[in-house]
């Protein structure tokens, strides 16, 4: 077998069974392996962002890593914003980049780049294969770090020659380290911090924090101490709803976010760091809790989140039965009319099917969809870790191939979604499970009220034609069609409502476009 083979066949060994992929000539002899080994779907997408991103929904919905295929040093380039949100997630991904034969870099032919200095920023580990007998290993490492922690991003780069040279066989899996367990002495303090404060104390949850058997301990200490759970602003998945206890979320708005914690005395963190504003605006603050709020940090995302939640727990003698879940709320009736944040809340979280993987990229449209929706029933929250736009459609198809059974809904703004429209397509060919709305204001309306933030009054015709999307409108119902999905545009609420119901009882890609 070749150097690829001896690839594909030590990822497939060590637990690797879908790539993502966008090739070129130089991942030719990866590309025919994956037909000759058994185990691995391969699923292409038409612009790297998109492969990147799906190997981040992957991972957030199994913690599981995907392989990426990616293009030599341009085709990482393409896929690094959506690497960059992955790895603000702490989600775990093998990339797989191609390079030119070894003995070629030196005639710095046209795609010859740095790679190396490419993966950096978005890579905790970086393997460069030598000769054709170190493929087999390095790919099998690159997996053991993906999966290390909460979730790690390991891009191997494969020169052409050491894909196609005859080696001896794959490599055998490793074991990643396990989770760090964290100190005594970090849960005495949060244990102290939360029994002092009572209810003006917070405890903030991160990374699997926020998923089940966490999520039922931090409701004991819930309990037990009064306390709120909150996650930091964004949660890379959530799971919600049903008997899990309420989790709020520091909002985005500053002076809503300074509002939310203000009569916070103690907040004690597990598996993330401290709120912080998105962004620094003149005169305003960059921490978000109040000066004389005491923060203890007791677990990094990477820890046994579990372990320190339990240990806490027991050091709070919360009971160790399982605490009620909140009393179900009334689900909103379905609006009609006229389009507001607040119907467009009302509709998505009437009609969320329970167990839905929601991507929420709604920004301003969806303001008000994540507190209503808890009156929706047992569903994920998945979000944008890393702030950087066009996450969701391509996460969606990471999470529909990764989850089959699951309904996946993509709540987008249409400025976020032009991004990485491209993943349409490849919803289309795999026909997976998603429907995907577009809320289609023709503007970047949150960039409107940035403005404002930021001090500048009275914008000129310049400026506002930075942040609108008209001149022409965007028909996403064609632009859909054209990928290969059924869309439909409606432009008011109980057509909305109708619209979404029937994309939701459809198995299959859909797309609702929302205009208003
Ligand atoms: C890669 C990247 N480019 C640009 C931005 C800046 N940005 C933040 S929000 C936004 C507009 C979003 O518009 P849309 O999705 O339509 O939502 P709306 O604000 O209208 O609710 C832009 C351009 C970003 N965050 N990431």
């Amino acid at each position: 077998m070749n150097g690829a083979e001896s690839l594909v066949r030590s990822l497939v060994v060590s637990g690797v069974d879908t790539c993502f992929a966008n090739p070129g000539t130089s991942e030719m002899h990866f590309v025919a392996a994956l037909d000759h080994v058994p185990g691995i779907r391969c699923v292409l997408g038409l612009q790297e962002n998109v492969v990147t991103g799906a190997a981040d929904g992957y991972w957030r919905m199994l913690h599981k890593p995907a392989a990426t295929l990616l293009h030599l040093g341009p085709g990482l380039a393409n896929g690094l914003s959506n690497l960059h949100n992955a790895r603000k997630a702490n989600s775990g991904i093998v990339n797989i980049v191609g390079e030119h034969a070894t003995y070629h870099l030196q005639y710095d032919a046209p795609l010859t780049s740095d790679i190396d200095g490419i993966a950096r920023p978005v890579s905790q580990w970086i393997g460069r294969a030598k000769a054709a007998h170190d493929v087999a290993k390095l790919g099998a490492e690159a997996v053991t770090v993906a999966r290390s922690g909460s979730g790690k991003i390991a891009t191997m780069v494969l020169p052409a020659d050491t894909a196609w040279t005859e080696v001896t066989g794959p490599a055998p899996a490793m074991v990643p380290p396990p989770r760090a367990k964290v100190d005594d002495s970090a849960i005495a303090a949060a244990a102290a911090a939360l029994k002092k404060a009572g209810t003006r104390g917070m405890l903030v949850l991160g990374g699997h924090a926020l998923l089940r058997p966490c999520l039922e301990v931090a409701a004991r200490i819930a309990a037990v101490t009064g306390c709120q759970l909150s996650n930091p602003g964004a949660s890379a998945r959530m799971e919600r709803g049903g008997d899990l206890p309420r989790v709020g979320r520091v909002p985005y708005i500053l002076s809503q976010a300074l509002a939310y914690l203000k009569d916070t005395d103690e907040m004690v963190l597990v598996g993330c760091r401290r709120p912080v504003a998105f962004f620094a605006y003149p005169g305003q603050p960059s921490l978000l809790t109040p000066e004389t709020c005491n923060i203890t940090p007791v677990a990094d995302v990477d820890d046994d989140l579990l372990d320190a939640l339990e240990r806490l727990a027991d050091a709070l003698k919360a009971p160790k039965g399982k605490v009620a879940g909140p009393a179900q709320l009334p689900k909103p009736a379905l609006p009609e009319g006229g389009v507001s944040v607040e119907k467009i809340a009302a509709a998505i979280t009437a009609l969320l099917p329970d167990h839905a993987i929601v991507l929420d990229e709604s920004l301003t449209s969806g303001r008000g969809i994540f507190a209503a929706a808890e009156a929706a029933g047992p569903h994920d929250w998945l979000q944008n870790m890393g702030g950087s736009i066009g996450y969701s459609m391509p996460m969606a198809v990471g999470c529909a191939v990764a989850c089959p059974d699951r309904k996946v809904v993509v709540l987008t703004g249409d400025g976020s979604a032009f991004y990485t429209l491209q993943a349409l397509w490849t919803m289309a060919r795999e026909q997976l499970n998603i429907t995907v709305v577009v809320f289609a204001n023709r503007t970047y309306n949150i960039l409107r009220g940035e403005l404002t933030n930021v001090g500048v009054s009275n914008p000129g015709p310049r400026a506002v034609d930075m942040l609108t999307l008209d001149r022409p409108d965007p028909d996403w119902v064609a632009l859909a069609k054209g990928h290969g999905i059924a869309g439909v545009r409606v432009t008011e609420m109980g057509d909305f409502s109708r619209a979404f119901a029937a994309a939701l009882e459809t198995r299959g890609p859909q797309l609702v476009e929302l205009v208003f």
